[in-house]
């Protein structure tokens, strides 16, 4: 069976370790198998759900595409576009978010989390945020989503979307149910001052975050700063999942040298804080240093990067457009 595969990434800034080890990573895995067909789009118009701007966001959707390139993205092997230029995006959102219902949205966590406390000065968009996420999916008949584990909920939404407009306007199978590809045990990164905060790029400490364009001394300066307890390193998962710093700090380490948890913890367990730092220092150098070295290179060629969502865009509009014109069919437009 061929996977069509859809994801994205919003070109909000500060694209960091957790959207690397979480999605993108995962990306470059299913854009190496032959059979795949890859859809990675910037979705941009998901990052103007939160104040832009309007000079950063243009520079952010190429630094977005340079970092998808530089980690090993093949552009002639996939689509990469940005979602702002394929109008049927926001067509279908609309469409969809008249099937969606209230009562859905009002569970999605995300929102509660982003708007914070003062929810009623949110915008609109933040709220049908996973209305827009599920019409990107759906558009392209996608059988597959690698995601982070914070996109779970968004992604059961989609689901339920699709199915409810496939009942109500009895069209068996018109929108394909996609299924949520998340790596288990890398899921979620947490940010380095606090195990139980998501890494995120949007937190104002820079400390909380390896950022896929540091230099090898700001990646050192910040994994030396990382928050940890006073134990040494654990010999068992059962002791690792009761310290979340150590738990996640294990993770990243895993996640790059390709260990399970387990033997990662054979290496190190007993082991003071400093000596594993150092180690994962090390690591994240070798394996994040030659992503941000390449994306600086590729951010010196616009017309390279500016040429790849051109012609993304193309491909994309194509499929896109012609699945709108469909979805007009079937409602009566
Ligand atoms: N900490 C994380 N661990 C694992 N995966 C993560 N992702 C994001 N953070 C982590 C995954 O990265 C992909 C792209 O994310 P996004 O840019 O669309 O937005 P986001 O999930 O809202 O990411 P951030 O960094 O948390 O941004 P802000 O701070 O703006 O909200 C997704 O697949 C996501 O799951």
């Amino acid at each position: 069976m061929v996977k069509k595969i859809f994801s994205g990434v919003q070109p909000s800034g500060n694209l960091h370790l957790g959207n690397y080890l979480g999605a993108i990573k995962n990306f470059v895995e299913l854009n190496n198998e032959e059979k795949n067909r890859c859809i990675f789009c910037v979705v941009d118009l998901h990052a103007i759900t939160v104040s832009q701007d309007p000079k950063q966001l243009k520079n952010n959707i190429r630094e977005t595409v340079a970092t998808f390139i530089a980690s090993g993205i093949d552009p002639k092997k996939s689509i990469i576009f940005n979602q702002s230029k394929v109008s049927a995006h926001s067509e279908a959102a609309w469409i969809l978010s008249c099937t969606a219902r209230l009562g859905w949205l009002n569970r999605m966590t995300q929102f509660k989390e982003k708007a914070g406390k003062d929810k009623e000065k949110a915008s609109i968009g933040l709220y049908s945020y996973p209305v827009l996420m599920a019409a990107d999916i759906l558009l392209y008949d996608s059988t597959h989503v690698p995601v982070g584990n914070d996109q779970k909920q968004h992604l059961e939404l989609c689901r339920d979307i699709a199915q409810k407009f496939n009942n109500d306007f009895k069209v068996d199978d018109f929108f394909k149910i996609p299924e949520p590809l998340i790596k288990k045990e890398f899921s979620r990164i947490m940010s380095l001052k606090d195990g139980l905060k998501k890494m995120s790029k949007s937190e104002i400490s820079d400390l909380s975050r390896i950022n896929l364009t540091d230099d090898k001394d700001t990646i050192a300066n910040k994994i030396k700063k990382a928050k940890t307890d006073a134990l040494p390193l654990p010999s068992t998962i059962e002791e690792l999942e009761k310290r979340p710093e150590a738990k996640n700090l294990i993770g990243i380490y895993s996640s790059l040298s390709g260990l399970t948890l387990e033997n990662s913890l054979n290496e190190f367990s007993g082991k003071n804080f400093s000596n594993f730092k150092e180690n994962l220092s090390q690591l994240l150098i070798e394996k994040i240093i030659p992503i941000s070295l390449r994306i600086k290179e590729l951010l010196n060629d616009h017309n390279y990067l500016d040429s790849i969502l051109t012609d993304g865009y193309k491909k994309a509009d194509k499929i896109a457009s012609e699945k709108v014109k469909k979805i007009h069919e079937i409602i009566g437009f």
